[in-house]
């Protein structure tokens, strides 16, 4: 089977001091470090994920400190599949913002060839004493996520390294399966276009037909 690379960049964002970088670190260096240090500009960390045939280049983004502007330039969002919307579980305001960060999303990403845009929401710091708010806001979340458009929610932790690893191959997992999808699915098409041509008789076209959509539903 041919060995197949993919690229993904994968955008961080949330109110300052979420745990944006931190999650980022523990995810891609294994570390986390307890004094606050905001990030300045704009950067990026790479993780090279070797699964099955495939090699996966992770590229996540880190908004770095524009965040106390509010919302990010199209520059940053350009070409990204996927993103995480991080808030603090010990401070509801960062709640809040959540709605505000995946609506600037929405309005200005343009996923490359009509793909699919996957957001997952990280509830982080989850080590810590959730704010009153937020433990009535937990009762109704997997609503308000697909309300937003989420496709999952995870409580994360970037100190206890709880649920990054999850976090991240459950975007992965939504980014990676649809290109699969796709494939397969213009595969499958290609393949019953050719054998409907090559057939002679309605009857064994209809045969053919109907082989190949059990094949379909099986994959
Ligand atoms: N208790 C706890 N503190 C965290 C966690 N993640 C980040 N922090 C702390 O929260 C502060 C802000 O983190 P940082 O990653 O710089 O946030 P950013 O502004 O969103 O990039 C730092 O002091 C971190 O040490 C976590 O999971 N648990
Ligand atoms: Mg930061």
């Amino acid at each position: 089977m041919q060995q197949m690379e993919h690229r993904y960049k994968v955008l961080v964002i949330g109110d300052l001091g979420v745990g944006k970088t931190s999650i980022i670190k523990r995810y891609v260096h294994q570390n986390f470090s307890a004094n606050y240090r905001a990030t300045i500009g704009v950067d990026f960390a790479l993780k090279v994920l070797n699964l099955d045939q495939d090699t996966i280049r992770l590229q996540l983004w880190d908004i770095a400190g524009q965040e106390r502007f509010g919302n990010m330039t199209r520059v940053y969002y350009r070409d990204a599949l996927g993103a995480f919307v991080v808030f603090d579980v010990t401070r509801s305001c960062t709640f809040e913002a959540v709605r505000k960060w995946k609506e600037d999303l929405d309005e200005k990403v343009r996923v490359p060839g009509g793909k699919r845009f996957t957001a997952v929401l990280l509830a982080n710091k989850c080590d810590e004493e959730k704010d009153d708010a937020i433990n009535n806001i937990f009762s109704s979340m997997e609503q308000f996520c697909s309300e937003l458009g989420f496709i999952s929610c995870f409580e994360t932790s970037a100190k206890e390294n709880i649920n990054i690893d999850e976090a991240v191959n459950c975007l992965r997992r939504g980014r990676h399966d649809a290109h699969r999808d796709e494939g397969t699915r213009m595969l499958m098409l290609m393949l019953m276009m050719l054998l409907l041509m090559m057939t002679p008789s309605a009857t064994s076209r209809a045969r053919y037909a109907e082989s190949i959509i059990t094949k379909d539903q099986v994959i």
